[in-house]
């Protein structure tokens, strides 16, 4: 099938004309998201080496991908953000001219297909055809690419139907060249809804649709046109009365965000009939529905989920999820049975493996690590057996709450809840973690990850914060969601964590959905509302966590705050006339509170 018999889209033509003649490829393929087509690819793939087909009665449709070795993570130094101007990219990305960019990139690009296949994917990020979604053309010469983007979106013709004549679709053009890591470059042009990536073959930075896509171009157009696209998963929780409440929740790298999205309720809840449902585990597109509140879709139809400490306990839904139709990326193989291993799966590595790299790799005695840290599962959502009966529902879900998180030993409470809309934002903007030894560097080190967008905002972060304030004045305070912050990280001195967390994180959960429903009292602060200690849930982990110890958690330590907002102020200086007057007047409104 050709481009030309499935759209007559004058943009479309155009630009995909213009690639090939730039890049040369051998031959053109439409992607159309069939299984005829999916299975060739497959066969393709292992005839070359690309992919390796494994034990299809243990791990149906599944397959084991290596990456090269200098390319195993997204590289946000050599992402940029090319904008006209500098000032709207701003202080917290890197900044190319587009002019320049595209003269670079095409200059890379130029004739790197020749000998290869180009691959034409047409694809929708959320349900087709929903209010809530938008199209995406991405151009690859990897059939590793295809395959997993066939998991991640939604590819399909048919988006073609949707799209019609509209010049609303972004442009994605990927190139591996040689993997050169000293070439490779991953650039929005947010003005122009364009994505050039070159030198890659490595997840997040050649999935256009992910990070790219559904939040550094889409964030932008959120700005741009009065909608959000958020680092947030979205879970939603169903009460015994089968009422189900809807969070988003954002969170920094190493804060357990994908066992959330799919927790496990705790014994006590289960048997009174709770359940959680999983929307989304990485990114929420949120919009004003017709009844004045906001509603969240995931954009994505998969989850490129860190294999690493993937277990039974740690997330069993994570891992069910893995268990057919799912691509595996750096992960460790299995000779004698043909499967994949990896770090913290269980306590018995094999003996007769390959590790990441390729090499033969004996996990009771090799030193080295049989998966790369970063190894990943591409994993189909419907795969999930807690996916949200909602998953498809074109409007998405209502949302109660927003909910920012990290990793603090001493400072931040286990959960608070922020006074209003603006002091929320606030309470967003100043998100932070402390680094853990997963990350190279120092350990303890704060790093300021505004609402877990640090990498993927698409503009100036001062811009996306007043944006922020100005979804607030929108919207009817009644029916804003609440603005939460939890910290599941709390330490004793002796370095012990204090909260259990995993499936114990739904008893804070609750008390937020309490609050959202005016249930529930709170205990002021100088840094907003902090629960009684009464009215968190302790059953079935009395033993474990004694009220006293609870109170301890909950606790709002002031010369610490005091100490923090120095940390704000320097971080703030960044933004210069940027930083929306409201949030400077949020941080005095904090120091006074603490002076008090
Ligand atoms: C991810 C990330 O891979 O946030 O989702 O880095
Ligand atoms: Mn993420």
């Amino acid at each position: 099938m050709v481009i030309e018999n499935v759209t007559k889209n004058q943009s479309v033509l155009d630009w995909v004309k213009d690639k090939i003649e730039l890049v040369q490829p051998d031959k053109v393929v439409l992607i159309d998201g069939s299984q005829e087509q999916i299975d060739a690819l497959r066969a393709e793939a292992c005839s070359t080496g690309e992919m390796i087909k494994l034990n299809q009665e243990k791990l149906p449709d599944c397959y084991l991908h290596r990456t090269a070795v200098n390319d195993v993570a997204r590289v946000e130094g050599r992402t940029f953000i090319c904008s006209r101007e500098e000032k709207n990219a701003g202080p917290t990305n890197n900044w190319m001219d587009p002019e320049k960019a595209y003269k670079m990139l095409y200059d890379i690009a130029r004739n790197s297909y020749k000998g290869r296949t180009m691959y034409i994917i047409p694809y929708s990020m959320g349900p087709i055809g929903s209010p809530l979604s938008k199209v995406g053309i991405e151009l690859t010469d990897s059939i590793y690419v295809v395959l997993n983007m066939c998991i991640m979106t939604r590819v399909s013709t048919k988006v073609f139907d949707v799209l019609g004549d509209s010049n609303d679709w972004v442009r994605g053009l990927h190139c591996k060249c040689e993997i050169n890591e000293e070439k490779r470059y991953i650039c929005q042009f947010p003005e122009d809804n364009t994505i050039i990536s070159v030198n890659s073959g490595y997840g997040g930075n050649v999935l256009l649709g992910k990070k790219c896509f559904a939040l550094r171009i889409a964030s932008y157009q959120g700005w741009k046109e009065g909608w959000q696209a958020e680092h947030m998963l979205i879970l939603g929780i169903e009460n015994p009365q089968h009422e189900v409440k809807y969070i988003c929740a954002a969170f920094p790298s190493a804060c357990g965000k994908t066992n959330l999205a799919m927790l496990i309720p705790p014994e006590t809840y289960l048997k009174k009939g709770y359940k959680v449902w999983c929307v989304g585990d990485d990114i929420s597109w949120i919009r004003k529905g017709a009844d004045g509140r906001l509603y969240a879709i995931n954009p994505e139809n998969g989850f490129f989920g860190v294999a690493p400490g993937t277990n039974e306990k740690s997330n069993p839904n994570a891992l069910a999820s893995t268990k057919k139709g799912t691509i595996f990326t750096n992960v460790a193989h299995n000779l004698d049975d043909n499967t994949v291993w990896w770090e913290g799966l269980d306590k018995n590595p094999p003996t007769n493996a390959v590790d990441w790299k390729g090499n033969p790799w004996n996990g009771q005695t090799s030193e080295e690590k049989g998966a790369h840290p970063n190894s990943r599962f591409t994993a189909p959502a419907v795969n999930c057996p807690c996916l949200s009966p909602e998953f498809e529902n074109p409007n998405g879900v209502p949302i109660s709450a927003f909910v920012f998180g990290g990793r603090r030993a001493k400072l931040a409470p286990l959960v608070y809840q922020s006074r209003d809309w603006n002091n929320g934002v606030f309470v967003g903007s100043i998100m932070a973690s402390e680094t853990t030894a997963a990350a190279a560097g120092a350990v303890g080190v704060v790093r300021r990850d505004p609402m877990a967008m640090l990498p993927f905002c698409g503009y100036n972060m001062g811009d996306y914060w007043q944006h922020w304030i100005d979804i607030g004045k929108t919207l009817d305070p009644d029916k804003a969601p609440k603005i939460f912050n939890v910290n599941w990280f709390r330490k004793s001195d002796d370095g012990k964590f204090l909260w259990p967390g995993f499936g114990d994180n739904l008893r804070v959960l609750e008390w937020i959905i309490d609050r959202c429903e005016g249930k529930v009292d709170a205990v002021e602060t100088p840094i907003g509302y902090v629960p009684n200690a009464e009215d968190i849930n302790l059953e079935g982990i009395e033993d474990e966590v004694s009220r006293d110890t609870l109170k301890s958690i909950l606790n709002v330590d002031k010369d610490l705050w005091k100490e923090e907002t120095k940390g704000i102020e320097e971080f703030y200086a960044k933004f210069g006339d940027t930083l929306p007057e409201e949030l400077k007047h949020q941080l005095s409104i904090l120091k006074e509170n603490l002076d008090k």
